[in-house]
């Protein structure tokens, strides 16, 4: 059960936890016109930090975008800048953090556009997003029965919340048979992602993730892994992928701000190289997590300090 923190940011005000309520004829309720964001918070030796915040901020405008949400009201630095004192409000030094846009009450009906915009931004801690023993053991996953949202259906570089009905089938049906996630294949039965995880298959060292074209959420976190490989020299591609290569892969994992980078040691029941994290994926998550951590230098900028002053890293 989320256990809630004190202030919650709505249109530019701070308002309790429990006052951030909309009316059931929100536009979003019936139609599902949401654009939101996960960021992390990170505790780093001289104070809390937020990962890749301009990243995010920039993802969600894009997002809106997409859907014509197009008179915000705040600048993409507004919107940086309420995220950060939302964590000093609340006095967090680690948290997750979710903006959410929706558009709220007004006219029934399927255009959105005379629908007033409401912009959240709550956070809270948040934990291990697939348990605590995932990011050292892995975890058993299955190719889902449902497929990734298709091209030009539901625009997938939009994290739009209506994309989450997509990715609550392809979860419910991984629990259901009693794996700890899914994957998705796209339309064209190319692997594409988790329900709310990029991918990743190693194969002979090399690194292979699904290009943008796969249906996939450019993630941020993906980005981040996309990057470290190069600093840490391990080759890597971004390519379509057949399911089965999966399967004979020497490691799999996901990446994600809530999973963080999370080893995968059996797809479909079938072991995954050793069955356990692989010596690709623990080299990434240890130079995550030192940057993160604010153990190791952020050498490319990623960590925004919270309290404004404070160098990090
Ligand atoms: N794909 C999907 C479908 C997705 O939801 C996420 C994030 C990613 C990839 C990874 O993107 P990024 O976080 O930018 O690296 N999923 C978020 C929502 C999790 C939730 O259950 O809610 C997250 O990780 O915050």
């Amino acid at each position: 059960m989320l256990t809630p923190t004190e202030k919650i940011w709505h249109n530019g005000r701070f308002i309790p936890w429990q006052d951030a309520t909309i009316h059931v004829l929100s536009h979003v309720v019936s139609y599902g016109t949401s654009v939101f964001e996960g960021i992390r918070c990170y505790a780093t030796p001289s104070g809390p930090a937020v990962f890749r915040l301009h990243e995010h901020v920039r993802r969600m405008v894009d997002s809106a975008k997409i859907y014509r949400m197009e008179e915000l009201g705040y600048s993409r630095a507004a919107l940086a800048e309420a995220i950060l004192e939302l964590v000093r409000v609340n006095k967090l030094d680690s948290c997750y953090v979710r903006p959410i846009m929706l558009r709220g009450y007004g006219e029934i009906g399927v255009n959105p556009l005379r629908n007033p915009i409401d912009i959240y931004i709550a956070c809270w801690v948040w934990g291990k997003y697939l348990g605590e023993e995932a990011l050292a053991e892995g975890v058993d996953v299955c190719v889902s029965s449902w497929n990734r949202i298709a091209p030009n259906t539901l625009p997938a570089l939009a994290k739009a919340g209506a994309n989450y009905m997509n990715s609550q089938l392809i979860k419910m049906e991984a629990l259901a048979n009693g794996y700890s996630e899914g994957i998705a294949l796209d339309a064209s039965g190319y692997v594409s992602e988790g329900s709310g995880e990029n991918i990743f298959v190693v194969r002979d060292g090399k690194i292979h993730t699904p290009p943008l074209g796969a249906s996939v959420l450019p993630g941020i976190t993906r980005d981040t892994v996309l990057q470290l490989a190069r600093d840490l020299d391990i080759p890597l591609v971004e390519t379509i992928i057949p399911r089965e290569m999966l399967y004979i892969a020497d490691e799999v994992f996901f990446s994600g701000t809530a999973a963080e980078i999370t080893p995968i040691r059996s797809v479909d029941r079938i072991r995954i190289g050793a069955g356990h994290r692989g010596p690709v994926a623990e080299r990434l998550q240890k130079e995550f997590f030192a940057i993160v951590n604010g153990a190791k230098p952020d050498r490319h900028k990623w960590l925004s300090p919270v309290y404004v002053g404070q160098p990090v890293g």
